[in-house]
């Protein structure tokens, strides 16, 4: 580099460490139970989607076995999960929603 010495040459050189932390990934699982209405209303209350988006959603996890459905830090993916737990066994339903880190 113009400016630049030979000693400044042979200083080392270490990588800018700029480590964010991890995401995780929230998934919800299907059963044979819960009714489809209650999985929808979920989605809208607890991960702002729309009542298409929420239907999507549901609809991939009712056919396919689960869907991730949001993407988040682990403080808010863990709160997110504790509130669908929460939401699902005061109604007396058996949703299962869980997280994973992400890759
Ligand atoms: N399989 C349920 C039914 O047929 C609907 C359902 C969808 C349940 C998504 C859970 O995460 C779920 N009533």
């Amino acid at each position: 580099r113009p400016g630049d010495n030979d000693e400044t040459e042979l200083l080392t050189k270490t990588k800018p460490k700029t480590k964010r932390p991890p995401l995780y990934k929230v998934l919800l699982l299907n059963d044979d139970f819960t009714p489809m209405e209650f999985v929808v209303h979920v989605l809208e209350r607890f991960f702002g989607l729309n009542h298409a988006q929420a239907f999507e959603i549901m609809l991939t996890v009712h056919k396919k076995g689960l869907a991730v459905v949001g993407v988040f830090s682990h403080e808010i993916a863990e709160t997110k999960v504790a509130q669908v737990m929460d939401f699902a066994r005061r109604h007396q339903h058996p949703l299962q929603c869980t997280m994973e880190k992400e890759e």
